[in-house]
C-alpha cells in the first residue's frame, strides 16, 4: 500500500529528486526546463552548479519557468536558437506501471510536450505520491481552443465523466498559448494512448496531458532514497 506523505516529506522527496537529476547535466548541454514546484528544487540545484562553474542553456517550458530560470541564474534560450535540446527536465502529475503519464497540472502541457518531442533525452521527476497502477485519479487537463470552445466542452462532456473548464477566482485560465484547459475524469484510464488519439481527433482539441511512451529516465523515490528507472519492468510500487 501507498505510504502516506505529508506535505513536508512530499518537498523533501522532490528536493531529492530534483537534486539528482541536476547532477546529471553535463557542461553545454542545452535543456528543455519543465514546469511546476519539483522542477523547482531541480532549478535551485542546477542554479548552484552554474555558479561554480557549469554552462548550460534552458528552454523554458512556461513563464513560470523563465521565472524559475531567471531566479536562479540559468541562461536561457530559444528554439531560434537551439533547434533541439539535449534532454528535458521535467514533473508529472502520475506515473503508471507502464511509464504513461499524466501531466498539465500546472497548465503548462502544450509547450512542456513541445519542448520534451524537440528533446533527446527526457528525464521525468516523480515522488511517490505521484506513482499510481493505472492513471486517472489525477483529473486529465486537455488544452483547448478557446474558439469554438463551448462544442469541444459538450463533446467532451459526454466522453468523460466529468469535465470542467478550468478556472482561477472565477475565471477561465488562458495558457501561456492563449488556449483554455478543461479537467476531466474519465475514471481510471486502461488505454491511455487510445484515449489521447480520440481526444486528438475532436477539432479544436490542441493537447492532453497524456504524455504516452515519453519517459526515457524517471527519478522518484524507492524507501526514501532518490532512484532511477530507465523502463516500466523496473517500476517497484504496487498496482
Ligand atoms: C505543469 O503543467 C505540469 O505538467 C507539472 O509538470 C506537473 O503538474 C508536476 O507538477 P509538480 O511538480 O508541481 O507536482
Amino acid at each position: 500500500m501507498k505510504k502516506r506523505r505529508t506535505s513536508d516529506q512530499q518537498e523533501a522527496e522532490k528536493a531529492l529528486v530534483g537534486a539528482m537529476a541536476a547532477e546529471m547535466i553535463d557542461t553545454d548541454m542545452a535543456i528543455g526546463l519543465g514546469t511546476g514546484s519539483t522542477v523547482r528544487h531541480f532549478a535551485q540545484a542546477l542554479g548552484q552548479r552554474i555558479r561554480t562553474g557549469l554552462r548550460v542553456r534552458v528552454i523554458c517550458t512556461s513563464r513560470q519557468s523563465e521565472m524559475l530560470a531567471k531566479q536562479n541564474d540559468i541562461p536561457t534560450t530559444d528554439f531560434d536558437r537551439v533547434p533541439s535540446l539535449d534532454l528535458c527536465v521535467d514533473g508529472a502529475d502520475e506515473v503508471s506501471l507502464d511509464f504513461d503519464m499524466i501531466k498539465g497540472g500546472g497548465g503548462a502541457l502544450l509547450y512542456e510536450k513541445i519542448v520534451a518531442a524537440a528533446s533527446s533525452r527526457r528525464i521525468y521527476l516523480a515522488d511517490s505520491t505521484k506513482l499510481v497502477g493505472k492513471l486517472g485519479q489525477f483529473p486529465l487537463p486537455v488544452e483547448i481552443c478557446r474558439f469554438g470552445h463551448q462544442n469541444v466542452l459538450s463533446h467532451l462532456g459526454r466522453l468523460a465523466r466529468q469535465c470542467a473548464l478550468r478556472r482561477r477566482d472565477g475565471d477561465a485560465v488562458i495558457t501561456d498559448a492563449g488556449n483554455y484547459i478543461v479537467d476531466c475524469q474519465f475514471g481510471e484510464i486502461d488505454q491511455p494512448a487510445s484515449l489521447h488519439r480520440r481526444l486528438c481527433d475532436i477539432p479544436g482539441i490542441v493537447e492532453t496531458g497524456l504524455f504516452c511512451d515519453m519517459i526515457d529516465m524517471l527519478i522518484t523515490i524507492k524507501e526514501d532514497r532518490p532512484v532511477v528507472l530507465t523502463s516500466p519492468s523496473e517500476a517497484f510500487w504496487a498496482p
